[in-house]
């Protein structure tokens, strides 16, 4: 090949790509991969709510494959989950036998990303290392499930018309967002979805709880949710609570007020465990808890909206 035809070659790629754009799933499969995406947030110092130090993990060392022979991670468990409705046993255990990867009784133990290994009697975080053992503050060993509720509408101003940014030109989302009690951060207002609980109904739940809390437009909100959501995401959440063995798995979903006439009119109260909540500009500035933003993005590409 001649230099020439080298230096074409980023060209050539950037032709293919917008020949055939990744498909939604190639992009949601993109957002978090065993063996691509390195931990960022739960490789976090010190273990929140507690004085307990993660065993330093380098970016190289996060991954299973890699060779680690000096890793010797604090095993901690947060005294309050013990006795939770929420919360599994303790392990090892004689009488508590989880059924791992799989529906265990009301309780899912499956990973979207797959079988993941059990080693000594405790599932293993498919992405890899964390620098702490145990289950941290999450109830369950193995996959936490939750479900996150993306609620957005058009930016308007005062005579109702559309926002659209002046460089992009591409139309301003807002996203509903709140602000968690536990560590200070904005995030989409999820929650956990309870054993043998149907997604949907986590999502509605979470969302009048956190961004509403009140029920005078319970039929509206009701029909809002019910005329369904779109799919963005799902799988592991970068959460900074997640350890060696437990961590945070979700199904997000998108809906959307596309005339600003229902949920897009609704006064927002922050409730359960938000401390805030309001109307948030969408774009490439956002911060939120975990990889929250990534998963916002994906609705930014459907919605062909600005970044
Ligand atoms: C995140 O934590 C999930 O994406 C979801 O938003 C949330 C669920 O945990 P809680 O808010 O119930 O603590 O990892």
């Amino acid at each position: 090949m001649t230099s020439f035809e080298f230096a074409l070659l980023p060209l050539l790629y950037l032709l293919l790509i917008l020949k055939n754009p990744p498909t939604s799933a190639q992009m949601m499969s993109s957002l978090v991969k065993p063996g691509i995406f390195r931990h960022l947030m739960c490789r976090n110092n010190m273990y929140p709510r507690s004085s307990v130090l993660r065993y330093p993990v380098s970016d190289e060392q996060v991954f299973w494959s890699e060779p680690f022979p000096d890793y010797c991670p604090p095993a901690y468990t947060a005294p309050h989950i013990g006795g939770q409705v929420w919360a599994d046993p303790p392990l090892p255990s004689d009488t508590f036998r989880p059924q791992w990867n799989q529906l265990d009784g009301q309780v899912n133990r499956e990973s979207f990303h797959g079988a993941y290994n059990v080693q000594n009697g405790l599932p293993l975080n498919p992405i890899g290392r964390t620098g702490l053992t145990g289950r941290g503050s999450l109830g369950r060993w193995g996959p936490n499930h939750a479900a996150d509720p993306i609620v957005t509408r058009w930016k308007r101003d005062g005579q109702g018309a559309i926002l659209a940014n002046l460089t992009t030109g591409k139309n301003i989302i807002q996203m509903v967002a709140i602000q968690r009690s536990d560590n200070k951060l904005w995030a989409i207002p999820g929650g956990m979805v309870d054993p043998g609980e149907n997604v949907s109904v986590t999502l509605k739940r979470e969302f009048t709880e956190e961004a509403l809390n009140f029920t005078d437009k319970a039929n509206m909100v009701e029909r809002f949710f019910q005329a369904g959501g779109v799919q963005v995401y799902q799988g592991y959440v970068d959460d900074f609570r997640n350890t060696d063995n437990a961590w945070m798995e979700t199904t997000a979903l998108n809906f959307h007020d596309e005339d600003g006439s229902q949920v897009g009119q609704l006064e927002l109260m922050a409730g359960d465990d938000a401390t805030n909540v309001r109307w948030t500009d969408v774009d490439s500035n956002l911060k939120l808890h975990a990889n929250h933003a990534d998963i916002v993005r994906e609705v930014v590409i459907r919605r062909n909206a600005h970044w």
